[in-house]
């Protein structure tokens, strides 16, 4: 049995009409039906290890703000097992049923990575017997493959050989952790593996070199009988100048370059997708179209700030939409779910924040997902989407999709018409409206919620 380690009570639902003071679930309701399935089925939230436990809010110009109540623990390994039941308490009294972690969040490194490994292992034994007790279990795992110093100039595209073993060595392990504690997905974020600069890199052997990676990642895989949905997340810049899985489309153009497609779908995370000047939206949409929809990191940037800084989702706009394509979807990926790549800004820095900033994230996606069952249910999307494009479901337009036709009927088709008809084929976007409806369906779903 859990003793209370944080000081807080978990976290109540107090809904729309409540005072606005204290924690509280204004919108998520685990069991609420939306669409035909409880909303935690939906959303399926995930605390981020690193950022939850470890991070202790530094920046590039100042040192760590954070307190927590594991600060009293000052041997590394007694604080990386503290650590594990502060989470598993943590994760109850926030009614979440996943977390996600990197190898190198749950225990210190040793000299050697059997000695790295071992420190692991007693981390892990103690999850594992917390997983029991509570059901609560990895949405994935991961590993760090870019902490440590010998990752400077990557891990995979590494231009040392020695790192690439080890890199190997380290992935073999992680993924074994991955089965004992039955991760749902294993991901792959290429930490360094991009470029600082082209002078230097030989950019067509570093791509083969990680297509390496993954293929042994998969081979170990099938040996151990290991079930995860392997997922690749796409990140353009930071820390390198160019991460090679740049976006979706470039991972999903590499991941089919190298035969890797089947095996691989796409994690995708708010603050990278602005980072590549794209909209959440627009990298979950590209995902989808490849069937590559696979997972989550739910967090936001700032349109002031070109950096990763993790901010925890409050803009309902990008919820909304979010939400829209996996309503659309069906589901967030076969096994996928909300992971909070998210951390408090480094002014809030007590514990309470911690539970602040969930509860913020995780009414943002809820709400976001009461807009778009209701734009769902109203089909306001589908009928004008499938309306704008109606003129290709007859006549010239399926002559065009069956690909009967080529240039020489087209130009038959089309070689006497004169402009004004051409022009009235076209039709008024109506774009202001459209965003007055989303802007409209936001207010009033949420007023009635
Ligand atoms: C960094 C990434 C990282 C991955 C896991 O920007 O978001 O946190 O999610 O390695
Ligand atoms: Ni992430
Ligand atoms: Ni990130």
């Amino acid at each position: 049995m859990m003793t209370d380690l944080w000081n807080t009570d978990a976290v109540p639902f107090v809904g729309t009409e409540s005072s606005r003071q204290g924690l509280g679930f204004r919108y998520y309701q685990a069991d609420r039906v939306v669409a035909g399935k409880p909303m935690k089925d939906w959303l399926r939230f995930a605390v981020a290890y690193w950022h939850t436990f470890d991070q202790r809010l530094v920046d590039p110009f100042g040192e760590g703000t954070a307190t927590r109540p594991f600060d009293k623990y000052t041997d590394p390994m007694s604080l990386a097992l503290a650590k594990v039941d502060y989470s598993f308490e943590f994760y109850q009294k926030l009614g979440v049923d996943f977390f996600c972690f990197h190898d190198r969040d749950l225990a210190p490194e040793g000299d050697t990575l059997r000695q790295t490994n071992a420190n692991l292992d007693r981390v892990v034994d103690q999850i594992e017997g917390l997983q029991k007790s509570t059901g609560i279990s990895p949405l994935w795992n991961t590993s760090s493959l870019f902490t440590n110093a010998r990752f400077l100039a990557g891990a995979g595209t590494s231009p040392y050989a020695d790192v690439f073993a080890y890199s190997g060595a380290q992935l073999k392990h992680s993924l074994e952790i991955a089965k004992r504690l039955g991760s749902q997905n294993y991901v792959f974020w290429g930490g360094r593996e991009g470029y600082e600069n082209l002078w230097n890199t030989d950019l067509r052997r570093e791509q083969d070199h990680m297509a390496k990676l993954l293929q042994m990642a998969l081979d170990y895989s099938r040996e151990i009988d290991l079930d995860v949905q392997f997922l690749i997340e796409p990140k353009p810049k930071e820390p390198t100048t160019h991460q090679y899985d740049f976006d979706a489309a470039t991972t999903i153009a590499f991941l089919k370059t190298y035969g890797l497609d089947d095996s691989f779908k796409l994690n995708l995370e708010g603050n990278h997708a602005n980072l590549a000047g794209h909209t959440y939206q627009h990298e979950v949409r590209v995902a989808r179209a490849a069937g590559m929809l696979g997972s989550l990191d739910a967090n936001q940037g700032d349109k002031l700030l070109g950096w990763d800084i993790d901010e925890f989702p409050s803009d309902l706009y990008e919820s909304t939409a979010v939400m829209w394509e996996i309503l659309d979807e069906g589901e967030i990926g076969p096994r996928g779910g909300l992971n909070f790549d998210s951390k408090p800004r480094r002014t809030s820095f007590t514990a309470e924040d911690l539970f602040q900033g969930h509860i913020v994230g995780m009414d943002t996606y809820a709400a976001g997902l009461l807009v778009a069952a209701k734009l769902h249910e109203d089909n306001v999307i589908g009928s004008m989407v499938s309306e704008r494009y109606s003129s290709y479901d007859s006549g010239i337009g399926s002559e065009i999709e069956n690909g009967s036709v080529g240039l020489t009927e087209l130009e038959s088709y089309s070689l006497d018409v004169p402009q004004s008809e051409i022009i009235a084929k076209t039709q008024s976007d109506r774009l202001e409206a459209v965003k007055a409806t989303i802007g409209n369906y936001i207010v009033d779903t949420l007023g009635r919620a």
